[in-house]
């Protein structure tokens, strides 16, 4: 099958994988109009799609002229709409990056493409899969890396931000990622972006404990439920204070228009230590045991409905004994 010729517009995540996406078929279908969004966005139909649009690393939306996904969840969805999935013009496999999917399929049509993408696209396969082995691993600096770094750095206005992503699009479709990495816009969003990340850090730090018979330090918590104001943070950060940990769960207030109440955020993940190992450890049963959640084995969330601060202090306490018995009870494996 060929590419359509009428695709006016490239509409793809707001994330890295979705920037080398769009780049890539940016240079494929030589349409360089970009609409960075999330999939709450397309599931929801908040954006409106149609049949000029290609769509990538999103949902299927009710119609577009041509998708490239590989998250299995979305896949699902389009079967159970009674879709053939076969029937949808563009291409859909569970590979690590949705860039990989388009590189694949692109490649397979016959197009002749820059020898950089090859480079370009491991790098989002091993940044959007998070394919780290050890905290050294992750925090290894590389152009991929740094790039979205930059990525997730705050500077200006939410409309500056989307400049930049059409941005970066047009840079990695025409640069490899070393070049991109070095120029000074970039430069300066990554060294905002380091700055933020002291601040989360000291953050973390500042909750971050071990629970009663955690005696190895397998488990960082990191308790931020007296702060007043949303705390910002990157649960992941909790491993650089941890390196050996092999999980992490961060205990947030939850805001509701800008004001705190008295229920309790939970989010939980399998540490980078635990890639590639065999063992039982999985967030999301441990988010459905306690019927507050949901989640894959690797990573999960929930949240605790609490009426006052008391109970919320009595309802913390029960719920970081019940996460650690269940935790315990899983077996750890060996490693790698
Ligand atoms: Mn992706």
């Amino acid at each position: 099958m060929q590419l359509p010729h009428d695709i006016e517009r490239i509409v793809t995540h707001n994330d890295f994988d979705g920037i080398v996406s769009a780049a890539l078929l940016s240079k494929a279908l030589g349409c360089d109009s970009f609409l960075f969004t999330g999939p709450g966005a397309v599931s929801n139909s908040t954006v409106t799609i149609g049949i000029r649009d290609a769509v990538c690393d999103l949902p299927y939306p009710l119609e577009c002229g041509l998708w490239f996904d590989h998250h299995a969840g979305n896949l699902d969805v389009v079967k159970l709409r009674g879709i053939d999935p076969e029937t949808i013009p563009g291409r859909f496999d569970t590979k690590p990056s949705c860039a990989r999917v388009i590189l694949g399929h692109l490649t397979g049509l016959g197009l002749a493409l820059p020898g950089f993408y090859e480079e370009t696209v491991a790098e989002t396969d091993t940044i959007d899969s998070f394919d780290y082995r050890s905290v050294e691993e992750w925090r290894r600096e590389t152009p991929g890396k740094l790039v979205d770094m930059s990525l997730k750095a705050r500077v200006g206005t939410r409309s500056d931000h989307f400049d930049y992503l059409d941005y970066l699009a047009g840079r990695v479709r025409d640069n490899p990622l070393a070049a991109i990495a070095a120029e000074d816009e970039v430069l300066a969003r990554i060294r905002e972006y380091r700055g933020e990340e002291e601040k989360m850090s000291a953050l973390l730090k500042d909750g971050a404990s071990f629970l009663e018979g955690d005696r190895n330090g397998e488990l960082v918590v990191v308790d931020l439920t007296h702060h007043k104001r949303e705390p910002r943070v990157q649960r992941n950060l909790a491993y650089i204070l941890h390196p050996g940990a092999l999980g992490a769960a961060v205990l947030s207030p939850v805001f509701r228009g800008g004001t705190k109440t008295n229920d309790i955020s939970v989010s939980i993940s399998l540490s980078m230590n635990m890639t590639g190992r065999e063992h039982a450890k999985d967030m999301g049963e441990i988010m459905r045991l306690l019927n507050i959640g949901d989640g894959h084995p690797g990573a999960a969330a929930g949240t605790v409905h609490c009426d006052s601060k008391d109970a919320m202090l009595r309802a913390k306490k029960k719920l970081l004994a019940d996460i650690w018995r269940i935790w315990a009870s899983m077996d750890p494996g060996k490693p790698a």
